[in-house]
């Protein structure tokens, strides 16, 4: 394993921090350096998170600490978005997305990324934000008639509005016109067979590749 770039460890300790400004100016650095967006977001920002996880659960940060890491995460997808988008391109016809995360759930970062992969691949992306009731993913269904709806949960205890979310679609006559896939860090494969999603995916560069494989299989 190479070590990490200077570059990267320290904009994963300025996430940490909450450094907005910091995470913004270190990863316009990064990609000065050279350093690939896949790999800034990777080694810097996501693994920054990925420490505000584990010392949220130990306890050892609070909300308030995480609210503010979330929104220098939000600064730096912004500024890798664009690059971001480019890498994951090359895609056919162009087809629509929408994406949401399920209600009473405000975990949005991930949802995000993988919206942003989905434009880079080609798909035009309607991106429902967060806490979004069903009633509202039937509406948007309805009126866009995309080729994919992505359902995003982050807590266990809203996995089942993803469940609800999907049978209000079905009721609509909906669910059957499009292709449904479910993510977040809690949801598994076979929750998403278990609640009659049509696939899962566990990031988002996999979210891209499953959108594909799913729409390719039935001819959409
Ligand atoms: C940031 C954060 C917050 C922020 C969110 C800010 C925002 N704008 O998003 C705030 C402060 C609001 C927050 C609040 C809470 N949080 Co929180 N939060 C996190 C944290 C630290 C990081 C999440 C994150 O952004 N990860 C980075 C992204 C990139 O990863 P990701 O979301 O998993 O997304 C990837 C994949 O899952 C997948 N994916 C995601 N969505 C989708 C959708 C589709 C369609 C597909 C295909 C793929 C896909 O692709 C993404 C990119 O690769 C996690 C810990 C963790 N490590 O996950 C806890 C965590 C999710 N939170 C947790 C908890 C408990 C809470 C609170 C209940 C705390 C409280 N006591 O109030 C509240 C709930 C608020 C609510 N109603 O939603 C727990 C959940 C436990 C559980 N399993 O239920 C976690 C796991 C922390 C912990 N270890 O205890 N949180």
């Amino acid at each position: 394993m190479s070590e990490t770039h200077a570059t990267l460890v320290e904009l994963a300790q300025k996430l940490y921090a909450g450094d907005a400004p910091g995470v913004l100016a270190l990863c316009k650095r990064a990609l000065g350096e050279g350093l690939a967006a896949r790999e800034v977001l990777d080694a810097g920002l996501l693994a920054g998170m990925e420490v505000v996880g584990r010392d949220f659960k130990a306890g050892e940060l609070f909300l308030p600490e995480i609210i503010v890491a979330a929104r220098a995460m939000h600064a730096g997808i912004e500024e890798l978005r664009p690059l971001l988008a480019e890498a994951a391109s090359g895609a056919a016809a162009p087809r629509t997305a929408v994406l949401g995360t399920v209600k009473g759930d405000l975990h949005d970062i991930g949802k995000k990324l993988v919206g942003i992969m989905l434009e880079g691949a080609g798909f035009r992306v309607l991106d429902l934000g967060h806490d979004v009731a069903p009633e509202r993913f039937v509406e948007a269904v309805r009126v866009e008639r995309p080729q994919l709806v992505g359902l995003s949960a982050l807590l266990s205890t809203t996995m089942p509005m993803m469940r609800t979310t999907i049978a209000e679609l079905e009721r609509a006559g909906l669910a059957a016109g499009t292709t449904i896939l479910v993510g977040g860090a809690p949801v598994t494969a076979a929750w998403a067979k278990e609640i009659g999603a049509h696939g899962f995916a566990p990031d988002a560069v996999s979210a891209v590749e499953r959108a594909r494989e799913l729409l390719a299989a039935r001819g959409a």
